[in-house]
């Protein structure tokens, strides 16, 4: 009989919205062999409800799409469940595949399979009777009868043309989101290439992709979009590529052929007058890069990035006035970083801000992610790796209480405050308010963090503002007093 795949991916509050690529990408490749499968996106606080609608299945296999953060002890519990139940199990995706020992030698994890999981997964569950089939799977990890790991040789990354998403296999009316600062209300995130060819030394990439990119062309990407995007009514479309832009001429095709707008990652130095208009004619609206930080010792030492902050400014100067909004992500803390460096890039991003308002930061503490660069240097430098799956669960970028063991200096509060404070300096800069601007402007000049009231109040503001408006009374009549001074100041401006 043919075997049963469960594929399992957790989310925690709001995050349904984006539909679980990996697991689709997954189940696509293992009907087209004939073998079942079936897709739990699951709400991690409802364990039990997952583990009766799994039980109904009744799979072969219990596949886990696990990343390394916050969701680890759910998965390590749900594994732990399942395998009291006599379910055999399979870890896949980044925290398996960076950490294939930690995590094999749990006696709640059966296998794991390492990277890009289509043809191994398949493999596995045609072999599940035949354990001396085991050694011959490329990317699979597994026991033998005694227990001990056996880690397979990889494969060559696959033509991911052959795997082209059945959406069918999901209901995807519940992945169509609005986005855009409800600009759109119906939009969709997919991926249309996997991998980058960069060398940024934080990034999972090294290890899992091999710095490999692997791209779907864009007449068969474009084929397998058009007909959900005319039945579901798509008005935008997230591209959620590491890096879209690799081949632009593949990129402008895709988009070009779509005709909607779009966001996706893109690196500074693409950016040159040519590229923004052309970018504007096929309707981008938003664009991410990774600035991650203003001191170019960090840039180009430490993190590698292969550009400095002469190229930043030049992007985001370019991009000034084209109406395309650059989304930038920062990494404060790496290692080796000093106070005066962490200075500079809060002061860096003052300068942007005065060069380009329509720029949103995403800012988050550095992390020493298994299986990057600067794993084994924040190591040298103090940093005690999480000892069990588990443990790795405190790694959750949206925290504000880190040790940061590999920087020179006491960071407690700058960790505590940096990402409330450049939302704050990102809104005081777009809606020009002056009082707020000078103030963030001291404080930057100082990293001076001490009764931070006015970054609670204001930033409480902000909450309320953006999005928690319809929720409570009081919150919509602060929101209607102001978007009454917002009003009056823009008309005192006028005037
Ligand atoms: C979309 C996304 C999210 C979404 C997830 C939505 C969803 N429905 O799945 C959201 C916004 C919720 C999210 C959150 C986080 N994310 Co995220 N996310 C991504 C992103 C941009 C795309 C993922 C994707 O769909 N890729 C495309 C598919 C085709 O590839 P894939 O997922 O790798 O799947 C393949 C293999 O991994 C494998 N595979 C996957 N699952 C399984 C399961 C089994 C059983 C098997 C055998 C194989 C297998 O086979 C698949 C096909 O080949 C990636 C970056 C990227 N471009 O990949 C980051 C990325 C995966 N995220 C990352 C991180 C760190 C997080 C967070 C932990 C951040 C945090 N808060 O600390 C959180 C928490 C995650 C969680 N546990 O919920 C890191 C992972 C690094 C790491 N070492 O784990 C990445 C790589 C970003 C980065 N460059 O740092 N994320
Ligand atoms: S450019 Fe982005 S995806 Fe590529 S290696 Fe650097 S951080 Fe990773």
């Amino acid at each position: 009989m043919a075997k049963k795949v469960a594929l399992i991916s957790l989310y925690a509050g709001s995050a349904r919205g984006i539909p679980p690529l990996g697991s689709l990408y997954l189940a696509t490749a293992l009907k087209k062999k004939g073998i079942g499968a079936k897709i739990f996106h699951a709400d991690a606080g409802q364990l039990e409800e997952l583990i009766s609608k799994i039980r109904s299945y009744c799979p072969d296999l219990a596949g886990m799409s696990v990343f390394t953060g916050h969701l680890n002890k759910k998965y390590v519990q749900l594994s732990k469940e399942l395998k009291k139940e006599g379910y055999q199990t399979v870890w896949g995706n980044a925290h398996p595949s960076l950490l294939p020992n930690e995590v094999l030698k749990e006696n709640y994890v059966d296998f794991i399979i390492i990277g890009e999981g289509e043809e191994a997964l398949a493999e596995l569950a045609e072999s599940l009777d035949a354990r001396d089939q085991f050694a011959r799977i490329k990317n699979l990890g597994y026991k033998d009868d005694s227990g001990g790991i056996h880690i397979n040789p990889r494969r060559e990354f696959s033509d991911i043309d052959e795997y082209l998403i059945d959406w069918s296999l999901i209901n995807l009316e519940e992945y169509i989101i609005p986005y855009f600062s409800g600009r759109f209300q119906r939009t969709l995130a997919v991926v249309s290439s996997r991998g980058c060819p960069y060398n940024c030394q934080f990034c999972y990439n090294l290890v899992f992709n091999n710095r490999r990119w692997r791209a779907h062309s864009p007449e068969k990407i474009a084929a397998n979009l058009e007909p959900i995007i005319k039945k579901y009514g798509i008005e935008a479309i997230r591209f959620l590529d590491d890096n879209f832009f690799v081949d632009k001429e593949r990129a402008f095709k895709i988009v070009e052929a779509l005709g909607l707008p779009f966001s996706a990652d893109c690196r500074v130095e693409y950016i040159t007058e040519d590229f923004v208009s052309r970018l504007k004619s096929a309707k981008c609206l938003e664009l991410t890069f990774g600035f991650e930080s203003g001191s170019d010792r960090i840039l180009k030492e430490v993190i590698k990035k292969g550009t400095g902050t002469a190229e930043i400014i030049r992007a985001v100067t370019l991009l000034s006035g084209s109406g395309i909004i650059a989304s930038a992500g920062i990494i404060f803390g790496a290692p080796t970083e000093t106070k005066s460096e962490y200075l500079e890039t809060l002061n860096f991003i003052i300068r942007l801000l005065k060069i380009n308002p329509n720029l949103a930061f995403t800012c988050g503490w550095f992390l020493p992610y298994p299986g990057t660069g600067l794993y084994e240097k924040s190591k040298e430098l103090g940093f005690r790796p999480p000892q069990s799956i588990e443990e790795w669960d405190k790694f959750d970028r949206w925290r504000d209480d880190y040790e940061m063991e590999w920087v020179g200096w006491d960071a407690k509060r700058a960790v505590k405050y940096s990402r409330r404070f450049v939302h704050l300096l990102a809104l005081a800069y777009k809606r020009n308010i002056p009082i707020l601007k000078s103030l963030l402007k001291w404080r930057a000049g100082r990293a001076n963090f001490s009764f931070p009231l006015d970054i609670y109040i204001f930033s409480r503001l902000r909450q309320i503002y953006l999005f928690e408006s319809g929720e409570k009374a009081h919150n919509r009549i602060i929101k209607k007093i102001l978007n009454f001074i917002i009003k009056s100041a823009r008309a005192a401006k006028k005037i």
